[in-house]
């Protein structure tokens, strides 16, 4: 009763405001009735859950981003390629993270290609790889904990960029080299610049061998067979200057024969260069096959049935067909201006951003070989300047059609100004009907190049909330400080609202190796370990142990003090690491709190804060 005068107040007040224009009023009300629909299509109230995880690469934030969706909610950032001091990953230089990355580069990263796992043509929620363009590496992420379990630098090339998954099998990634160099002789000299496909071990990360060609690859995409992997080449000119690299009227898709790649490397057809075998690809004819197609393209893409792949024309307003298993070009669309990259939708249908026309295109593609000229279904305008676009599943044998995310490079007037640069932007995009709508606009941190987009259900029984008890996990009762001439290790446990120990003592120099165990059993219940003047946070998860190695170079109290609000005692738990003169005497007692633990449990009582 009460929505139905309400409705009848708004549509009233619609009709006065607009002057009694029928025909405005009607679209008003078209479009009122469309954006109800699109509000409602985004609520998901708190505690409900999103249908997909939405997982963005981070650019130059060297991390990714989860979102779910369709709520745009952001969910969390895993740092891969970066310290993030406030998670606890890679800040302390003595910790497992920061030792992992900064033995691979430096502390800082490029991220551009999230990967999904498959199994069967399907995403299988285990693993997502990611490329780091800037340093050459590859990081893969657990997604049991949505933490990084691996990164490796790939030898022999640079500008490490297109990534995906070889398909069927995933026992490799394979990863473009986008920039240049003479990884053999180091030279500076430009005739001697060469790029590489490297294939790495989809699980260790080492890099099984290589395949190296004059010119560079850019976008990556594999075919469904086991047969072919392609990538996008534009600089096929090896030059060294933008107008070299736009010289040529036509550059190339290469195709990668991966199993006479394979076979080349057993007949020992490879040079061995940085430990990695290298197939020099004039040297194995069939290994790599250049297929023509119009100046500089950008995105690769294979489609869902593995029929074809797509070459996105970027300097071309087309976009080139090609049969996945002859090779052959077969049909070059127009589809708009810019065209960098294409997803889809299982029902035949493409969706193509347009960077130029600032729009996405969706297009069949079977109608677009046969020339019928309706082969553009619909456009829609996106704010501003799209670079990639994906949508949910479009890289597994079988997409979902739903939805589909814009992430665009510019946002100009789409928030409030916070300064000369303004946020990135996505947008989301309902593709389950004949028309595209743009449903939502969401900014994130700068800046996201591509993103993946998987359904709830493969995630969620396999998230873990608390971790298996490590070999290294520091039980309680047995918190003690080991020493061994300047070196002290101190095992320790937290739970809530106490670390034991609760202090330690230590000499000015020593080098401290802390195990950390947070023995709680419950989920969410994260507790960190701060050391003031120290320069440390670490997190521990539930069941987690974490470990860091510093030295203790400052005389005096220093306290450690838990960073995760945990419980009504949160403040309170803390400890201190007392560091004295060289040759002072020291105490092993672990500290007040085990006499107090030891009072209570002799009196029965347990702590009761929460
Ligand atoms: Cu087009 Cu690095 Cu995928 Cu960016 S690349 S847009
Ligand atoms: Cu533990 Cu706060
Ligand atoms: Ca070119």
């Amino acid at each position: 009763m009460k929505t139905t005068k309400l409705l009848i107040f708004v549509t009233a007040a619609a009709i006065f405001a607009a002057g009694c224009n029928s025909d405005s009023t009607a679209s008003k009300e078209k479009q009122a009735r469309q954006n109800k629909s699109a509000a409602e299509q985004i609520y998901i109230p708190p505690g409900k859950l999103d249908d997909y995880y939405a997982i963005l690469s981070g650019g130059q934030s060297g991390s990714v981003f989860v979102y779910g969706i369709p709520s745009c909610r952001f969910i969390k950032e895993i740092p891969i390629f970066e310290p993030r001091a406030g998670l606890g990953y890679a800040n302390n230089p003595g910790s497992e993270s920061y030792k992992r990355l900064a033995a691979t580069g430096p502390l800082w990263g490029d991220t551009h290609h999230p990967v999904l796992s498959q199994t069967d043509g399907r995403y299988d929620g285990h693993w997502l790889w990611i490329n780091d363009k800037a340093n050459d590496r590859v990081a893969k992420i657990d997604l049991r904990t949505f933490e990084v379990a691996a990164i490796k630098l790939v030898p022999n090339l640079q500008g490490a960029h297109g990534l995906a998954a070889y398909l069927p099998s995933g026992k490799y990634v394979f990863v473009n080299g986008e920039l240049e160099s003479d990884p053999v002789g180091n030279s500076t000299d430009p005739e001697k610049y060469r790029s590489a496909i490297a294939f790495l071990d989809a699980q260790t990360l080492e890099t099984k061998f290589e395949v190296s060609f004059v010119g560079n690859a850019d976008i990556a995409s594999s075919g469904k067979d086991g047969h072919y992997v392609f990538s996008t080449m534009y600089n096929t000119e090896n030059a060294v200057s933008s107008e070299g690299m736009i010289e040529r009227d036509r550059d190339a898709v290469g195709a990668i024969d991966v199993p006479l790649a394979e076979k080349a490397l057993a007949e020992g057809k490879f040079t061995e260069i940085n430990g990695v075998p290298v197939i020099e690809s004039e040297k194995v004819p069939g290994v790599l096959t250049l297929i023509s197609v119009p100046k500089n393209p950008h995105g690769c893409n294979v489609t869902p049935d593995g029929k074809y792949v797509l070459a996105c024309g970027k300097l071309s307003p087309t976009v080139t067909i090609i049969d996945a298993h002859t090779l052959k070009v077969i049909a070059e669309p127009e589809v708009g201006l810019g065209p960098l990259h294409t997803t889809f939708d299982g029902r035949g249908n493409a969706y193509t951003s347009l960077f130029v026309d600032s729009q996405i295109v969706k297009w069949n593609i079977e109608k677009a070989i046969k020339g019928t000229p309706d082969y553009i279904v619909d456009r829609v305008d996106v704010h501003y300047n799209v670079g990639h676009t994906k949508a949910a599943g479009a890289d597994t044998s079988y997409p979902s059609g739903d939805w589909l995310i814009s992430l665009n490079k510019l946002s100009k007037g789409m928030f409030l100004p916070v300064g000369p640069a303004m946020p990135e932007s996505q947008e989301l995009i309902d593709i389950s009907g004949e028309k595209m709508r743009v449903i939502a606009a969401f900014p994130s941190l700068p800046e996201p190049h591509d993103a993946v987009m998987i359904h709830r259900k493969v995630l969620e029984d396999y998230v873990v909330q608390t971790y298996e008890q490590q070999p290294a996990a520091v039980k309680i009762g047995e918190e003690k400080i080991v020493r061994n001439g300047n070196k002290v290790e101190v095992y320790m446990t937290c739970i809530r609202s106490k670390f034991v120990p609760e202090q330690f003592e230590v000499h000015q120099g020593d080098e401290v190796k802390l195990h950390i165990t947070n023995v709680e059993t419950v989920r969410d219940m994260s507790h960190g370990f701060a050391l003031s003047r120290y320069g440390i946070n670490v997190a521990i998860d539930p069941g987690q142990t974490s470990e860091t190695t510093f030295v203790a170079d400052k005389l005096g109290t220093y306290w450690y003090y838990c960073t995760w609000f945990c419980s009504a005692l949160h403040l309170e738990m803390r400890g201190r690491m007392l560091v004295k003169p060289a040759g002072a005497e020291l105490s092993d007692n672990i500290g007040p709190v085990s006499r107090e633990a030891k009072a209570q449990s002799a009196a029965g009582k347990e702590s009761s804060f929460e």
